[in-house]
């Protein structure tokens, strides 16, 4: 998977298709802070403007920027702007992941990495009115938008969404895990990434699939007994990062799981910090991508 490589830019470009929310720190407020402390360039392809993101607010405003789209990328391919990769989240329209289908086939014939994360949801709720109107006509369009990708991020409930399979809060196995992660590998020809797994009552971890040796691993996550919001979107963050600096998937999955955990463990000595606020990641831009080595965190399964 070195091809993006190949992509002279002086440092890697990422092309970032989210929305942006105001506050709460999802999505764009994350993806930039995170990519640019690893040295990575974020031209940001926006699909929404929100006020707030839709967890645990109410009244927030929505700006769909599914006609902007177009009209940008069309900008950007008369500049002739090159991606090392394009990296997605939270889609507001179905047609807005029919644009981004062509522009990211488009980026693949170049050699751009394609790190598709399929928001939907959390928790088998799935989360605001936003995401629940609009699931069913998602559904399909993201089942086919992981099917070019590189790599995909779904959480549990995103997995189970896309394999048509019943969600549950329970622990789940070794033998499930694997299951799910090869039927999402007959979903997305690339690497598989499963984030959020609760792994037994007390540990939480994330499951890989590395299509590259066709081996499945869980990275533990530690347990913490509160919830937290936004977590998804700096993992896949640090993970695309981490594979456009040269990283193996498994690697990244590792290093992306040391930094949410780090992240985490500021979160839990501000109790006073809501869930809907996200996780306090801002302290550890500073020192985490300077590491040479990193706490190994996977097994084989
Ligand atoms: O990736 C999470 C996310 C992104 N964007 C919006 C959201 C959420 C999760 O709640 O509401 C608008």
């Amino acid at each position: 998977m070195d091809r993006f490589h190949e992509i002279k830019n002086i440092i890697p470009k990422v092309c970032a298709v989210h929305d942006i929310s105001g506050f709460g720190k999802v999505s764009l407020t994350e993806v930039i802070p995170i990519l640019s402390a690893m040295g990575i360039e974020v031209c940001a392809l926006p699909t929404a403007v929100l006020s707030t993101h839709t967890y645990e607010f109410e009244d927030f405003t929505f700006c769909d920027l599914t006609d902007e789209m177009p009209k940008i990328i069309e900008h950007w391919n008369k500049i002739g702007l090159k991606f090392n990769a394009i990296y997605s989240g939270y889609m507001g329209s179905p047609r807005q992941i029919e644009i981004l289908r062509d522009f990211m086939l488009d980026a693949k014939k170049d050699g751009a990495l394609l790190v598709v994360d399929p928001v939907m949801g959390d928790n088998a709720l799935v989360s605001g009115a936003v995401y629940s109107d609009k699931l069913k006509g998602i559904l399909g369009n993201m089942r086919e938008l992981c099917g070019i990708a590189d790599v995909i991020t779904p959480n549990v409930t995103e997995a189970c969404l896309l394999i048509g399979e019943e969600y549950s809060d329970k622990p789940i196995n070794n033998s499930t895990i694997k299951n799910y992660l090869k039927r999402l590998s007959e979903i997305c020809a690339g690497d598989v990434v499963i984030t959020s797994v609760m792994d037994s009552e007390n540990s939480m971890c994330v499951a890989v699939y590395d299509s590259a040796d066709k081996k499945c691993y869980k990275v533990d996550c530690g347990f913490v007994n509160r919830p937290f919001h936004g977590t998804g979107d700096v993992y896949t963050s640090v993970l695309t990062g981490s594979i456009l600096k040269g990283n193996n998937i498994i690697e990244s999955a590792n290093i992306a799981a040391g930094f949410v955990y780090k992240a985490i463990q500021n979160t839990i000595r501000h109790p006073e910090i809501r869930i809907r606020e996200g996780v306090l990641f801002e302290p550890v831009l500073s020192t985490y991508f300077n590491k040479t080595e990193y706490d190994k965190r996977y097994i084989e399964i």
